[in-house]
């Protein structure tokens, strides 16, 4: 398999809470030509991709929304899309709100990305686990971030997977803040990062941030890079939607923490980069040689504890 791939960021603007998922999915097609354009293998998609972000909006009864999620993957509304990338061997990451139903047939809802190669095979899903915002309505905000309300924490963790000739992982949005995410991933050998986002550029519990917000988004995901010896493909679906104006600002980054392609509209938009996936070896080889340099030993406090704790005055 070859080690050199073209990956692209399929950087989405804003999606009405009434448009279509046939409209969504026409975009997402032309989206997928214009991957085809540009010599793209794999295309990345944001974060719900097929919806609305409608965790701005409570309601109590969280099955009121169900429309909103996808029980399989792919159904009517998204068949044309995977048929699509196939004919084209595209292969795609999807990012959709997601009900599985357990054994005991019991319904759970996960932020979802789902991983599909070049033929039209399932690669494999990854279910967010950072869940940002909150879990009942809160009335001073001037929208919501009921995420909390609206999925669990995936239970599986970050895996890898062999594909595109390399190994890939993925995460999603508020995943991208936390450098356990990188590291986990990066322990695996992963190769190449996906990570679709929804990010408010008003951020309701310290707006002092709010001017950060695009420093911040390449902090990260230029740190973990870097630090793991990976490219990362990050992904917004940005611009302002139903009045809530999110970041944009989709980037491609290198293992060396540098960024090799970004995407420069508020709306929907291909950027591409030619990548080698031996460059991650530059990095993970000499600085960042977990096995010859890490310190395990020295790291507990990482999985024992989860708040900070000071020590005794
Ligand atoms: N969709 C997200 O996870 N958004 C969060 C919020 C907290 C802004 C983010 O980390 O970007």
């Amino acid at each position: 398999m070859p080690r050199r791939l073209t990956v692209g960021a399929a950087q989405m603007g804003p999606i009405a809470r009434d448009e279509s998922k046939s409209e969504v999915v026409a975009r997402l097609v032309a989206l997928l030509h214009e991957a085809k354009n540009q010599q793209v293998d794999l295309l990345v998609y944001p974060e719900l991709a097929l919806t609305t972000f409608f965790p701005r909006w409570f309601v109590e009864d969280v099955s009121e929304f169900d429309h909103f999620y996808h029980r399989e993957m792919p159904d009517a509304d998204t068949k044309p899309l995977f048929e699509e990338a196939k004919h084209l061997g595209i292969g795609f990451a999807l990012g959709y709100a997601e009900i599985a139903v357990d054994g005991g047939g019991v319904e759970h809802r996960y932020n979802t990305y789902l991983l599909v190669d070049g033929d039209g095979g399932a690669v494999g899903k990854f279910r967010k686990v950072h869940i940002p915002g909150h879990a009942q309505y809160e009335p001073w905000r001037q929208f919501q971030h009921a995420e909390r309300h609206y999925f669990e924490p995936g239970p599986a963790g970050f895996g890898a997977w062999r594909a595109f000739g390399g190994i890939v992982g993925m995460a999603i949005c508020n995943d991208r803040r936390w450098p356990e995410t990188y590291r986990v991933l990066g322990l695996q050998g992963a190769e190449l990062i996906l990570i679709g986002y929804n990010t408010p550029l008003y951020y309701a519990p310290d707006p002092t941030q709010n001017a950060l917000a695009g420093f911040h988004n390449h902090l990260v995901m230029q740190a973990g890079a870097y630090q793991n010896g990976a490219f990362v493909v990050g992904v917004a679906k940005g611009g302002i939607e139903e009045g809530v104006e999110s970041l944009s600002q989709s980037v491609i980054i290198a293992p060396s923490g540098q960024i090799i392609a970004q995407a420069v509209t508020l709306g929907d938009e291909v950027v591409s980069a030619a990548v080698d996936l031996d460059f991650c070896g530059t990095y993970k080889k000499t600085l960042f040689d977990f096995g010859y340099y890490r310190m395990t030993e020295a790291y507990g406090l990482i999985t024992e504890r989860r708040g900070a704790e000071p020590p005794p005055e």
